[in-house]
């Protein structure tokens, strides 16, 4: 045998030898995984607690995101302005009539379309929170916004979660009417609790210069991503596009 046969048989051998152990691995792997599984606690259906829990929608939102909520600083409500700054209003230099508006809302996981008016948003728990606003353009501002809870508007709607399938959508995405302003939003910040459609300044109506008739305020996040007059909602495993990141500034705009 010459020296060229020689070392390949024996590499051959080693391959085997590797091939043969990592299979023995896997098995055993899987032997006890198996019997570990086996080993959880049944109840009368026979089915293993663990595969048995079926979460509910907050049970769900904390799963995925939140080990533990950091919730942002939170002020008395007294400390707010009572005529915030205003800054920006791409998507918002036409006329709206706030009574034949709707939020136009995209769910995948259906494949349909649906239209929301503002009284079925008002209908749901009212959140208001007075905090730090932040625009990177340097300047913060003790702010009183009031609305719904985002993650209870997805809730009420189905909305936000696949089909079939322990898990939500990695991104929202909300535009203007219009489509000229546009911002993407990771799941855990559009469902943290702070998050809300904000109808409500200071307990009044939403003035137009802030987005009526609704708006986004996200306190997890730079003014930026606190999109004023939603027009449309959608859902994305894929980055949905962001105005500003287009621009060069960080996709998350977080705090
Ligand atoms: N439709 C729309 N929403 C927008 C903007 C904009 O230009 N158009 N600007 C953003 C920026 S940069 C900031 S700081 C806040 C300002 O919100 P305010 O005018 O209510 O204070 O809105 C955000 N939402
Ligand atoms: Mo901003």
């Amino acid at each position: 045998m010459n020296n060229i046969e020689n070392w390949s048989e024996k590499k051959l051998k080693r391959r085997t030898f590797y091939s043969f152990a990592s299979f023995g691995l896997a098995a055993t792997v899987g032997i006890f995984g198996y019997k570990w599984y086996r080993g959880l606690p049944f109840d009368d259906n026979g089915l293993s607690s663990a595969t048995r829990k079926v979460l509910n929608f907050n049970e769900k939102i904390n799963k995925f995101f939140f080990s533990n909520h950091h919730l942002v600083q939170t002020f008395d409500k007294s400390k707010a302005v009572l005529v915030p700054r205003t800054n920006g209003d791409v998507g918002m230099d036409t006329e709206l009539d706030a009574n034949t508006w709707k939020l136009k809302v995209y769910n995948p996981a259906k494949k349909e379309t649906i239209y929301v008016g503002i009284e079925e948003i008002k209908a749901l728990p009212k959140q208001e929170i007075t905090f730090d606003f932040k625009c990177i353009e340097g300047w913060t501002e003790i702010v009183n916004y009031g609305g719904a809870k985002l993650s209870d508007f997805f809730e009420k709607f189905g909305l936000g979660e696949k089909l079939n399938n322990e898990a939500f959508y990695k991104y929202v995405g909300m535009e203007t009417p219009d489509g000229t302003y546009f911002v993407g939003l990771d799941m855990a910040s559009a469902m943290h609790p702070q998050t809300i459609l904000c109808y409500e300044l200071n307990g009044q109506a939403l003035p137009d210069e802030h987005g009526a008739p609704l708006r986004l305020i996200i306190p997890v996040k730079y003014g930026v991503k606190n999109l004023k007059r939603i027009g449309t909602i959608s859902f994305s495993d894929e980055r949905p596009r962001d105005y500003w990141h287009e621009d060069g500034y960080d996709y998350d705009a977080a705090l």
